[in-house]
Formats: structure tokens, sequence, C-alpha cells
């Protein structure tokens, strides 16, 4: 009996001592685990991914994995990676041949890249064999035409001007089918409705159309945000963002496409005509933005 006293006493002590390091493990898991994450949160929103996105991608993360490769700061970079594209849609790159494409309008504030964009996508698409022409609808600003005639005859491809919308849909009328017609038009601030109202015209001009917003994404968020909103009174397909060369903060352009849920086509990421255009990705942008965590 004493030697049954004893062993009760040691499985006492042992037990005893498992439930302390229980404890010490659940107390280690407590510290590091919301520290991880709160660094990928602050990772994100340093970017200037927002807020609520950032916080809705480390609670996925959270769930997604494991206790044990929470504390790994490689998994979690690309568990919150792979959660921010999920939130992302993107267009792929234009299809020439697509029944909604036939006219294809660049539009958005003043200088962020619009006509030098337009002449990256004519000129690929020219590149590609595919019939394309260019018209512009910018009478407005003082060598606007030439800018983009010069485009067009280094490109070998026709370019005309639509000073009205009704010029507008006789240029569709003549192009021949299949092929794209991509529209260059005027920058408008975001604050003149009766600048956008006219657009807007232009935009009605072309029934198959495809209509990406043009923003520099060295913008600031909350300006991007403001200027989507004004030119959504446009029915949007896309935004396409400019001058990823100029920052490298990548999170507004995804919190925008996330909180809007319209798709991104393009990035450009310099002045170089043809090159400096990428098909949006969603995989990739996302990699940029948590390239920061874990340096
Ligand atoms: N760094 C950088 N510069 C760019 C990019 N895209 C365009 N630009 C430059 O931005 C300036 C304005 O480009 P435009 O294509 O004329 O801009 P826009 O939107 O047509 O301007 P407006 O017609 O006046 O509204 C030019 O100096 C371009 O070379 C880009 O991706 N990166
Ligand atoms: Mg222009």
């Amino acid at each position: 009996s004493e030697l049954l006293t004893s062993v009760s006493r040691d499985i006492a002590r042992l037990s005893a001592q498992v439930q302390q390091l229980v404890g010490a493990s659940d107390r280690a898991a407590l510290v590091v685990e919301p520290e991880l994450l709160a660094r990928c949160q602050q990772a994100l929103v340093r970017q200037d991914v927002s807020v609520d996105l950032a916080t809705e991608v480390v609670r996925a993360v959270r769930r997604d994995l494991s206790d044990h490769a929470l504390v790994d700061p490689i998994a979690v970079r690309d568990a919150a990676a792979s959660r921010l594209a999920r939130r992302l849609s993107v267009t792929g790159p234009l299809r020439p041949y697509a029944d909604a494409s036939r006219v294809v309008f660049l539009i958005g504030p003043t200088g962020v890249g619009k006509t030098t964009t337009l002449a990256k996508l004519a000129a690929n698409l020219a590149i590609q064999q595919h019939r394309v022409s260019l018209v512009t609808a910018d009478t407005f600003r003082i060598a606007a035409i030439p800018q983009l005639q010069t485009y067009a005859e280094i490109l070998g491809i026709p370019m005309e001007v639509a000073y009205t919308p009704a010029d507008l849909t006789q240029i569709i009328a003549r192009r021949p089918e299949p092929g794209l017609i991509l529209v260059d038009t005027p920058g408008r601030s975001q604050y003149q409705d009766a600048q956008i109202d006219e657009l807007a015209e232009f935009v009605a001009a072309a029934p198959r159309r495809t209509v990406y917003l043009t923003l520099s994404a060295a913008t600031r968020p909350d300006e991007l945000a403001e200027t989507a909103q004004r030119f959504g009174r446009i029915e949007l397909d896309g935004l396409l963002f400019t001058k990823l060369d100029e920052t490298r903060r990548y999170g507004a352009v995804a919190s925008l496409a996330a909180e809007l849920g319209k798709p991104v086509s393009y990035f450009t990421t310099g002045q170089n005509v043809p090159s400096d255009i990428e098909v949006a990705d969603a995989g990739q942008l996302a990699a940029r933005i948590l390239a920061s965590f874990v340096a």
C-alpha cells in the first residue's frame, strides 16, 4: 500500500507537470498567433489595403491555417496572398472578336495615361495581327489629336477624330468587322458632373462596348475611391491602373477593385510604348502587396 501511495503520488506529480506544459504551450500560442496575424494586418494596411479588407483577409487566414502553420510567417504570407487574390477579379486581355468588345473606351481623370495606354493596347493588338483602329474624342486638349495620330502613323493603323457622339456612331458604322476600335477620351475632373455627362454621351454612341476606368495607381486611396464613384455614373466594365512604377504601395488598387466588385484589366508600369503594360493578374498583385510582410 506504501507502493500504491508512492505510485499515485508520482502520477499526480506527472499530471501536474503535463498540465503545466500544456498551459505553457497554450499561452505561447496565444501570444504568437495573434502577433503574426496582427503584423500581417499591419503590413497590409501599410500597403494601403483598407482596414476592412485587411481584417477580412487576416480573419480568413486564421480559419484557413492550423495552429502550427499560424506561427510560420511564410505560411501566413502565402495564405493571406491567396485570400486577397480571391477577393479580386480580372478581365483577362482584350478579345478582339468578342461581340461586346467592338469598341473600347478608356476614360478617366486628366493625365493618368489614357492616350499612352491606348497606344500600347493598339500596338500589342497590331503586333498580334488583329485588326484595330483608333478614334479620339479628345478635341479639347491642345495637341491631343496629333498625339494619337503619331501613334497611329507609327503603327500603320487608321485613326479618326470624333467631334460629337454622332461622329463616333458614323465612324463605328464605317469600320469593317471584325476588328476593335479603341477610343481615346479627354481627361475629365471627377468633380465636373457636366463633363462626365458629356463623356457618357460618347460612350452611349457605342452600344457594343467595353469601358475601362483608367486610374493612376499612385493616387491617394481616398481620391481613388472618390474618382471611381463619380465616374461610376458611366457603366464601367473594369478598372485599368497606370503608373504602377510610380508607387511602392499597391493595396489601394486591390481595395478599390474589391470594394467596387469590378474586375481589373491591365496594369501599366512605365512610359514605354508598347512594352510597359501587363494583363492584370490577381495572384501577382496580391503577392506584390504581401512582399513587404516577412521581408
Ligand atoms: N511612369 C509612368 N508614366 C506613364 C505611364 N503611363 C503614362 N505615363 C505618362 O503620363 C503622362 C501622361 O500620359 P497621357 O497618355 O498623355 O495621359 P492622358 O490620360 O491621355 O492625359 P490627358 O489626355 O491630358 O487627360 C505621359 O508623360 C506618359 O508618358 C506609366 O505607366 N508610368
Ligand atoms: Mg490623352
